[in-house]
């Protein structure tokens, strides 16, 4: 594994969720492994869990961590020869080399505009750092993927699950803002290689992009998408096809424990943060068979397992 941005960097599925395993029964078993190497985190967009979680992920491992708010002050160019006499003070080209120099792997964090589909999806910033640092990157949330959170979510399913092969829901939920659909993306992306039975459900206009979505199972009828369901996840995301907008906001779309209740006692997993009463009721998120805060333990050891391959390999 070189880099980190999606499941294709990932030659064996079941071998990472086991090192992550590995890595929660032990966290401080691989000071060794990290031992006098930098790990350097961007931020271009607000984080909480995935700038915790990694830190820590990093410092279990011995390694020095260093985080960059990277939202306020200049501005970066990503276009290739571009003229810069506009905001923009400095070209990744310069910034990714430059932090190279200080760090042994990088992490960096970007939001879409969800203003222009085609720009977003190109996931540029991503992977100008890929192309333009002379050492890893991991995808701290692209523009279109969230795969830290993605791994955390296989893991909690495996540990989880009480059959073999469960079926996985994921559910969309109303929003008061637009947010991105890297999660849902990337949740149908690692979900389709694990052993799960996974069905998508969400209102007619919230269907993600194809290149996602080929042959995932998509139910508009949430009610009956819930049957018989081991898991249900819980997401909001604006619309794809109307790109970034919110086309639907009716509340009878709300993850409830009437609906719950259709389930096969399923577990009910958010990557956080949620909305509270918009996307799920409380009577969902303080019930037993919430998991939300498994998951975001999980996002450690996710995190963990990816440095560890990583750092293994340097
Ligand atoms: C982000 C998202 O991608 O949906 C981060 C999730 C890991 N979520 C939000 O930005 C929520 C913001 C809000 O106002 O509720």
């Amino acid at each position: 594994m070189k880099n980190f941005t999606s499941i294709k960097d990932v030659a064996d599925l079941t071998a990472l969720v086991n090192l992550a395993k590995e890595m929660k029964s032990n966290p401080l078993a691989h000071r060794a492994a990290g031992k006098d190497k930098t790990l350097v985190l961007l931020f271009f967009n607000p984080s909480l869990r995935t700038r915790l979680s990694t830190e820590k992920a990093g410092l279990n491992l011995g390694m020095q961590v260093i985080s960059m708010n990277a939202d306020q002050g200049w501005t970066l160019e990503f276009e290739d020869g571009a003229i810069m006499n506009g905001a923009a003070a400095e070209h990744v080209k310069e910034a990714a080399g430059v932090i190279s120099q200080y760090a042994d792997v990088i992490g960096v964090r970007s939001f879409p505009t969800l203003i222009d589909r085609e720009k977003d999806y190109q996931d540029k910033v991503v992977y100008s750092f890929m192309r333009y640092a002379s050492v890893p990157v991991i995808s701290l949330e692209s523009t279109i993927r969230h795969p830290l959170q993605s791994l955390a979510d296989v893991l909690t399913v495996e540990e989880f699950k009480k059959v073999d092969r469960p079926k996985v829901v994921l559910s969309w939920g109303p929003h008061v803002r637009a947010l991105p659909q890297a999660v849902p993306n990337s949740f149908v992306e690692w979900m389709r290689h694990a052993n799960v039975d996974l069905l998508v459900t969400h209102p007619k206009g919230y269907e993600l992009a194809p290149e996602f979505m080929d042959g995932v199972r998509v139910e508009y009828d949430q009610k009956k998408a819930f049957e018989g369901a081991d898991f249900i996840y819980g997401k909001n995301w604006s619309s794809y096809l109307d790109y970034g907008k919110i086309t639907n906001s009716d509340p009878n779309w709300m993850i409830t424990p009437d609906k719950m209740a259709l389930t096969n006692d399923a577990k009910f997993m958010h990557c956080l943060p949620v909305r509270r009463n918009v996307v799920v009721a409380d009577g969902v998120l303080d019930s037993p068979n919430s998991i939300v805060l498994e998951v975001a333990n999980n996002r450690t050891y996710a995190a963990q397992a990816v440095l560890k391959t990583i750092l293994d390999q340097l």
